[in-house]
């Protein structure tokens, strides 16, 4: 049992003297009262109260119970049934949803989650009758296991030995090679080599060139150079940026498959617009991608946008990559991240809730 905040005196003129405790159910006050009063307390008011933006979610109702001393009046307080009836605070964890789709407190609470409309209906749809039954804090906990359920039920892609990071200009596609450069070699003792193609667009390599002086791995300039490769030696190709539409894809394209390119990662900056990033893996799709990082992690404020783009069937996310450092930051469990994100981690708004795990 949680102890019960202290009795406080309400300032009143005159007698009867009132006093607010606040208690985490009825029988705690009962306790509380009995204790402080005897019998001589008159309960005159129950409140339900709770926190503010998501504080509710994690705490449990709290009852603000108002004692009057000294009235001629008696109401037993033992006896909580006798109460006045608790007023409902406006969000309660127990509320139930509105009934119908569309404009519920639970539908506000995903969205203020950083779900999207789309997203929320296809996990309205997918709760069913529940979705009208279910408290609002029940909601968000399903929501968190369906969206990890969806997460999770992706058959995974392997990766192949054969690599390119493909995407728009600036989009961190050498950075995310590079983390995942460093990762193989110094993690995994992995033999790698590198090439970087112009394609007769610029394709900056100072820093590529020194990281791979850095790690020992040669750092090709043209495909002849790949030919003596083995099979285990994995190779990364570093490309420039890639314009949705651009006629040249068609020649990129041809060319990854012409070096047996296998897997095809595409990079895209999360912290964009989703239209921006849904338009970059329609790209992907042209360019034949099996998996996606995203990057630019330290720059997104709204975590639950990505979902739809992580639930994304045709291409597997790889990692998130936060930060410019080039053996810095990524996250290998896209999905347990955002989960993570999206549900527990501090909000802006003071606070979160954690989905059943
Ligand atoms: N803040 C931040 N900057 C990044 C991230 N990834 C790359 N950058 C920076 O973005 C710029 C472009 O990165 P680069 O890897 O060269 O992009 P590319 O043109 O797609 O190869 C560089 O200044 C990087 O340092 C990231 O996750 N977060
Ligand atoms: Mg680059």
């Amino acid at each position: 049992m949680s102890t019960p905040s202290p009795v406080q005196p309400m300032i009143e003129s005159g007698r009867p003297e009132r006093y607010r405790l606040v208690v985490g159910s009825a029988a705690e006050a009962v306790e509380a009262l009995r204790d402080r009063f005897g019998t001589r307390g008159r309960v005159v008011s129950v409140q339900q109260v709770g926190g503010s933006g998501f504080g509710w979610l994690l705490k449990k109702p709290r009852l603000e119970v108002v004692v009057e001393i000294g009235s001629g009046k008696k109401t037993p307080v033992a006896d909580p049934e006798t109460w006045p009836k608790p007023v409902r605070s406006p969000s309660p964890a127990s509320d139930p949803v509105p009934t119908g789709s569309g404009n519920g407190a639970a539908e506000a609470v995903l969205r203020a989650l950083g779900l999207d409309r789309v997203m929320i209906e296809r996990i309205r749809v997918d709760l069913g009758d529940q979705w009208t039954s279910l408290s609002k804090a029940e909601i968000v906990t399903r929501t968190g296991g369906w969206l990890r359920d969806q997460g999770r039920s992706r058959p995974s892609t392997p990766m192949g030995n054969r690599r390119v990071f493909i995407g728009g200009c600036g989009a961190g596609k050498t950075t995310a090679l590079c983390k995942l450069l460093a990762r193989e070699v110094f993690v995994e003792g992995r033999s790698a080599a590198v090439l970087k193609l112009d394609a007769g667009q610029p394709n900056a390599s100072d820093g590529l060139a020194a990281f791979c002086e850095v790690l020992g791995v040669p750092l090709f300039r043209s495909p002849v150079e790949t030919e003596e490769i083995d099979d285990e030696t994995i190779l990364y190709l570093d490309l420039p940026g890639t314009t949705p539409g651009d006629p040249s894809d068609v020649t990129v394209c041809e060319n990854l498959d012409r070096l047996g390119i296998d897997s095809r990662i595409l990079v895209v900056n999360a912290a964009y617009d989703g239209d921006l990033i849904a338009e970059a893996l329609t790209t992907g799709d042209q360019f034949g991608a099996t998996h996606v990082v995203y990057t630019h992690l330290d720059e997104l404020r709204r975590w639950g946008k990505l979902w739809p783009f992580v639930l994304h069937r045709r291409v597997e996310p790889l990692f998130f990559s936060s930060g410019p450092n080039l053996a810095g930051d990524m996250e290998d469990d896209p999905v347990s991240c955002l989960l993570n994100q999206t549900f527990t981690e501090r909000r802006a708004d003071g606070g979160g809730t954690s989905p059943e795990s």
